[in-house]
């Protein structure tokens, strides 16, 4: 038989394993796993002394999604897929999302219009439910899901998007009729409003606010409210970007009373802290997302949620707004409240964990492929396609240089953002070449791909 491609003599992780092969390649996919290929092929990859590992699955990113009045987000799934293709990753999942009184179908449409010869990664959606009405819940989210969109998120804040408790539920129960996990972004509303007014009136505006304003109280009670509507209904429900340990204790009490949930967490989570956002000036809104960086010790409660299996996803919520922008963090307003959440980081989110996680001894590098690839799959109903190196799947591929050093900087990311939060962080470790379904698409810091080679995976 003839190939493709080979990648020969690399060191070749799973979720599972690590082991010396060639991979043959044919029409996109795994074909052979041998230590030595004999067969022809096209073209040849010399990993010796690299890692191969499972393409990246960022099943948490936002791109072109409308946020609010005057505000524009900093990546459109061109820029967004770029840089997430130069941080190692094949495979995205961005959010659609509803706006009030638009139909989903609607929505679904407009994103895939966005997205259509855009992406140089893989795609696929989570719906995003704002309006539940009848018409929504009773017949276009069952056909929508039925069609290939298993997965439907809900906000429990955010006045223009948040649920109440019955609009959750029967949110939940529709999703769970139609086969779809849930996601569940989990803060309490009315502490963060009730705080949020307190310091306003006391004149206490400054980006810092943000995290005095979201305490972990409000995430941990949002989160064990979830878990019980998920409970209710009984729906698969997945907790994202968890930042503190009390939350992962619910998420662990859930497991115990034997409900089925997945707990997402994200590096900011492990990276930054409150202080970040006490940054002289305005430099502080550069770290506003939400749920808020915590301190020390919740960072250290998010890297032992990641060493012990708490945790079964690490993602970016890759979420930009330029800095200096009047359409990004400096909104016109000037109070905490004007600032867009969200922080940018699908290019990082790997090197990151590779560098501070793998090097440092803190996670093996089976549980890496788990936490940035794998566990993505089959969370979402994208495996064995995706998230393995096996016969038969995606020839979804990332080379990494173990031992490569760089320096986080903003000038070399490929986002249309204007910073990012790990400026200056230094990184042992880098992917150096990324095949997307067999073919080139990164190699060495060079684009090889075009918009048109990413694909939308129905799931
Ligand atoms: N929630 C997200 O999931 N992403 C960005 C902002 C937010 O609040
Ligand atoms: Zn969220
Ligand atoms: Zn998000």
């Amino acid at each position: 038989m003839s190939l493709d491609l080979i990648i020969r003599g690399g060191t070749v992780a799973t979720a599972a394993d690590t082991f010396r092969c060639d991979i043959g390649i044919a029409n996109g996919r795994i074909v052979e796993l041998s230590t030595a290929i004999s067969a022809p092929a096209t073209e040849e990859y010399d990993a010796q002394g690299l890692l191969v590992l499972p393409g990246g699955i960022d099943s948490h990113v936002h791109l072109a999604q409308p946020s609010g009045e005057g505000v524009e987000m900093a990546d459109d799934f061109a820029s967004g897929t770029r840089s997430a293709l130069f941080g190692g990753n094949t495979t995205v999942m961005p959010f659609c999302l509803q706006e009030k009184g638009q139909s989903l179908r609607d929505a679904v449409d407009a994103y895939h219009a966005k997205a259509r010869d855009n992406c140089l990664t893989d795609i696929s959606f989570h719906l995003i439910v704002t309006d539940p009405t009848p018409a929504v819940l009773g017949q276009e989210l069952p056909a929508l899901i039925a069609a290939g969109y298993k997965s439907v998120k809900v906000f429990m804040t955010y006045e223009a998007m948040r649920l109440n408790d019955a609009e959750i539920l029967a949110t939940m129960d529709a999703a769970r009729r139609a086969g779809a996990v849930m996601l569940v972004h989990a803060e309490n509303e009315d502490v963060i409003r009730y705080l949020s007014d307190a310091h306003v009136r006391a004149g206490d505006i400054h980006a810092a606010a943000h995290a005095t304003t979201r305490p972990i109280a409000a995430e941990r009670e949002a989160t064990h409210r979830a878990l019980s509507l998920a409970e209710v209904v009984d729906v698969p429900v997945v907790i994202v970007h968890i930042s503190n340990g009390p939350t992962i204790d619910e998420i662990s009490r859930a497991r115990a009373r034997g409900q089925r949930v997945t707990a997402e967490t994200c590096p900011q989570y492990l990276m930054l802290t409150k202080d970040d956002l006490s940054a002289e000036g305005w430099e502080g809104a550069k770290y506003v997302c939400s749920p808020p960086p915590r301190d020390r010790d919740q960072q250290e409660a998010c890297w032992r949620g990641l060493e012990t299996g708490a945790f079964d996803l690490f993602s970016s919520d890759h979420c930009a707004f330029r800095f200096n922008d009047i359409a990004g963090k400096k909104r016109p307003g000037g109070k905490f409240t004007h600032i867009p959440n969200g922080i940018p980081g699908v290019e990082t989110r790997m090197p990151i964990l590779f560098s501070e996680g793998v090097k440092k001894g803190r996670i093996d590098l089976n549980r890496f492929v788990a936490l940035t690839a794998t566990n993505h799959a089959k969370t979402y109903g994208l495996y064995p396609k995706k998230g393995t190196i096996a016969i038969g799947s995606d020839a979804d591929l990332t080379i990494w240089n173990p031992d490569l050093t760089r320096t986080i900087r903003h000038c070399d990311m490929h986002d249309a953002c204007d910073y990012t939060p790990y400026e200056g962080l230094e990184i042992s470790g880098w992917p150096i070449a990324v095949y997307l379904r067999g073919r080139l698409m990164m190699k060495d810091g060079v684009l090889h791909g075009s918009g048109a080679d990413g694909a939308y995976i129905l799931r």
